[in-house]
């Protein structure tokens, strides 16, 4: 059980990007691919040798010979002691949750989200700090130059484990924990959310179905939902974590989730529908013929937030990435706290978040968490909709009614063309920053451009920049426009162009939000050309 030192050679391409390094499972899959970039991890910070990690994934493809793997790795660099969820499997939110419970040293969790999974889907790995995290640019910038000059990684040479049963076991000399993944997620629940009230709720005949999407939430929502809260069985529907995801992909929004929108539109909806993703950090929310934009949650859940135990003093002030429509800022403006916009990517907020300046955050792309953890938290948003309507004994679509009619309606939505190639978008994001200055008064199709800029971040915590966040455009008559490429893709280039157009409280709320988006959308696609440039101007997915 000696660690061997074994020789490897500098791998290109293992930058991080918006969440860790995602590719194709078969790329995770090469000898030594997995190995240079967790070596890397560990040199990247210093050392591993006496320190304690988290590691867990959302149970995808290659998920447990991934543990494995890190596992020989951790306890040749001299790793104390790892904590892993049974199976391998630990959702996001519940490993970031771990990180700061048991003060470890970070964690390495292992998932490609909402995308696909399986031998020729997706993987990925990211690494979290000690604050539950994902690594701020600085740490990964650390990792990548490791990735570009390493030769030789740590790994003991002994069997796998087995991961299936809890308790703590030995590898030469590191402790391996191995946890329930739920248990104390959901005893960090129980203290945010009034579980009686809800329990309440349900027992009052209340009907709810929580689409798992064969992904890692299914046994967290099983046990707080149709156990600790009461809700029948069948509550929550595809429970049953899958290597493939049943075949599916585990994003949850009105295209990739449509079984769960059919039923929410027809005349047997429940009361209430919500699905996560692969990992357990997204959500959407649903009503009986109502669909809740991510934006549009985030505003809600920051307006009500004061009607939860553990939000009951206040929140700070509420965080959106830059895309995410305005909605929370004018709930921000309507508490007296403040609003911050930051770049896409989790990890923004976690500054902001440690300084107290921000208790709830959020995102276009369904992502809404709170200091609770580090991470956005798929089913802790879920629940605190359920214990607002449970005090505030509405329907979805009377709550998004009062509210709209309160702070006017953002009618919003994500176009995204995928699969681009690469020289194609960088063409359009290109052209338009050439044009950026003259783009003001021109007009196209009936809007004319009030306003454009490339979006750069001054962190107002650590006062680090992150420049070229995205294209912004404005329009006479209050519509917004912005593009950016997705960082989380492992195909080509993904175009991601979202929409906004905002009614005012005495302004129709009741249109169909393409319906209301489609002048901003034809001079949008006018202006960046994209049936010169890509070929076509109808998305792939339109969220
Ligand atoms: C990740 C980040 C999110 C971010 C999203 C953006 O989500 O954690 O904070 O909003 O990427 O994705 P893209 O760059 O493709 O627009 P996840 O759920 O994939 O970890």
């Amino acid at each position: 059980m000696t660690p061997r030192s074994i020789p490897c050679s500098p791998i290109e391409g293992q930058k991080p990007g918006t969440s860790g390094l995602r590719k194709k499972t078969r790329v995770f899959m090469q000898p030594g691919y997995l190995e240079n970039f967790v070596q890397s991890v560990f040199n990247g910070i210093g050392g591993a040798r006496g320190k304690t990690f988290v590691v867990g994934g959302d149970g995808r493809f290659f998920n447990a010979q991934a543990i494995q793997t890190i596992l020989k790795m951790a306890a040749a660099n001299g790793v104390a002691r790892v904590i892993v969820g049974k199976g391998g499997l630990l959702s996001t939110p519940a490993a970031s949750h771990l990180i700061r419970l048991n003060k470890t040293d970070g964690g390495l969790i292992l998932s490609a989200s909402h995308n696909p999974g399986g031998i020729d889907e997706d993987f990925g790995i990211k690494f979290n700090t000690p604050n539950g995290g994902p690594a701020p640019e600085g740490v990964t910038d650390a990792i990548y130059a490791e990735t570009t000059k390493l030769d030789c990684y740590q790994a003991l040479d002994v069997d796998d484990i087995v991961l299936d049963l809890i308790g703590e076991v030995t590898l030469g000399t590191m402790k391996v924990a191995i946890i329930d993944p739920v248990v104390d997620y959901q005893a960090l629940m129980a203290t945010l959310f009034d579980f009686a009230k809800i329990r309440a709720l349900f027992a009052s005949g209340f009907t709810m179905k929580f689409d798992a999407m064969h992904a890692v939430t299914g046994p967290y929502a099983q046990a707080v939902l149709e156990g600790a809260l009461g809700a029948p069985k069948g509550t929550v529907i595809n429970a049953t974590p899958l290597e493939d995801f049943g075949g599916g992909h585990p994003d949850p929004n009105p295209v990739w989730a449509k079984p769960l929108m059919d039923l929410m539109m027809s005349d047997i909806a429940p009361d209430f529908g919500a699905a996560s993703d692969g990992d357990g950090d997204r959500n959407m929310v649903v009503g009986r013929g109502v669909y809740v934009t991510p934006s549009d949650s985030l505003a809600v859940l920051a307006a009500n937030a004061h009607l939860a135990p553990g939000y009951a003093a206040g929140i700070a002030g509420v965080a959106r990435s830059m895309p995410t429509s305005g909605a929370s800022d004018r709930v921000a403006k309507h508490l007296g706290i403040e609003a911050y916009e930051t770049p896409t990517g989790w990890k923004f907020f976690g500054n902001l978040m440690d300084a107290g300046k921000v208790t709830i955050c959020g995102e276009e792309s369904a992502g809404t968490g709170s200091n609770h953890v580090r991470e956005k938290d798929g089913l802790w948003a879920v629940l605190l909709w359920l214990n607002i309507l449970a005090e505030r004994k509405q329907s979805v679509a009377d709550v998004m009614a009062d509210h709209w009619k309160l702070f006017g309606r953002d009618y919003y939505s994500r176009h995204d063309y995928e699969a681009v190639s690469k020289d194609a978008a960088d063409e359009v994001m290109d052209g338009i920053r050439a044009r950026m200055g003259d783009l003001v008064g021109q007009q196209f199709a009936t809007l004319t451009v009030a306003k454009s800029d490339e979006f750069t971040y001054l962190d107002p915590v650590d006062g680090s920049v992150s420049s070229k966040q995205g294209l912004r455009i404005w329009f006479e008559g209050g519509a917004r426009a912005v593009l950016r490429l997705s960082g989380t893709g492992t195909e080509g280039a993904t175009l991601r162009i979202y929409l906004e157009q905002y009614a005012d409280s005495h302004e129709d709320h009741t249109r169909d939000a393409q319906d209301a988006l489609s002048n901003l959308r034809d001079a949008v696609v006018e202006l960046c050309e994209l049936d010169r440039i890509i070929g076509r101007s109808e998305p792939d997915v339109m969220t």
